[in-house]
């Protein structure tokens, strides 16, 4: 069977937009590679910084990708970029909170891209239905949240914090260690009462450009680990140093390579900033790729 046929499934211990009743909850299957959007509610992201602050820009901004044929849409309220400022909790909250709100009652399937339970709790309450945490769930409160909502979590690879974790990146090898680290998470998380989980090698997070490439190339074996595998490349700064493309609204050419690659080789979904854009690419791929 290709990538294209290929299912993908997430379990949840209650309804969301698109899944069906299983004995032991609701699933949400679909096939070949996915498309998460990235929304971000922050004057300070990387690429899309400053753009969704008003609400009616961020409703209108998620409502295309969802025409558009999104799996998901993954609001956050804080960035992660190499040295972001950290933000508290009750302001990530007033930056997301009615965003969630008004795209559940929309009936779009929402994550949530947050590293703190309170946020996590706040926003699973709000309506959305899944924690995409950079930090892999390594704090018991987040673990809880997640377990007693019965929402699935997306465990990310990560070197160092944010602030500092591109200062001197190393492993011996940096396809196992993050291989070993996401099965460890993911054991700990699933045994903790999250349902299901997504791994995510984390591209750009404590990596050189190395290490990148490194993860990219063996993404059928990530993919291989008995989880969905999600992978982000989109606009991040390896494309500038791969082509030269200082700013990074200007990276999508890049992204959709990084991420076609990522989708032949059995990654389930991709986090993406132009989400038409790589719909249309994937269903293209897909029909060459097609077997049979
Ligand atoms: N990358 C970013 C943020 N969250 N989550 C997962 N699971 N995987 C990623 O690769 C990932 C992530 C960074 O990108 P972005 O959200 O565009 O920027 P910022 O962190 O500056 O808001």
């Amino acid at each position: 069977m290709g990538w294209a046929e290929r299912m993908h499934a997430l379990t949840f211990r209650f309804a969301v937009p698109g899944s069906m009743r299983t004995p032991d909850g609701w699933a949400l299957e679909w096939r070949g590679c996915g498309v998460m959007g990235i929304l971000n509610i922050t004057p300070d992201s990387f690429s899309d910084g400053g753009q969704h602050r008003q609400l009616d820009a961020a409703l209108a901004a998620a409502r295309a990708m969802r025409d558009s044929g999104a799996l998901m849409i993954d609001v956050g309220g804080e960035s992660t970029r190499p040295g972001a400022v950290p933000v508290s909790a009750a302001d990530e909250l007033d930056r997301i909170l009615p965003v969630i709100r008004a795209l559940a009652a929309e009936g779009l399937l929402i994550s949530v891209d947050t590293m703190k339970a309170e946020v996590a709790e706040a926003a699973l309450r709000a309506g959305a239905h899944l924690i995409n945490d950079v930090t892999a769930l390594r704090d018991p409160a987040m673990r809880q949240v997640c377990a007693d909502a019965g929402a699935p979590a997306a465990l990310m690879h990560m070197q160092g914090e944010p602030r500092t974790m591109q200062q001197r990146p190393t492993y011996l090898d940096v396809v196992a260690e993050v291989g070993a680290f996401l099965q460890e998470r993911a054991s700990d998380v699933l045994a903790a009462g999250v349902p299901s989980v997504l791994l995510d090698p984390g591209l750009g997070f404590g990596k050189t450009l190395e290490h990148n490439l490194s993860l990219l190339r063996a993404t059928a074996d990530l993919s291989s680990l008995g989880h969905p595998l999600l992978v982000g490349a989109s606009r991040k700064r390896m494309i500038d140093t791969l082509a030269g493309v200082p700013d990074a609204a200007d990276r999508d050419p890049g992204s959709l390579a990084l991420h076609l690659h990522a989708a032949r080789q059995g990654a389930a979904a991709v986090r993406v900033h132009a989400v038409a854009d790589h719909l249309q690419a994937l269903r293209v791929q897909a029909a060459i790729d097609r077997v049979g």
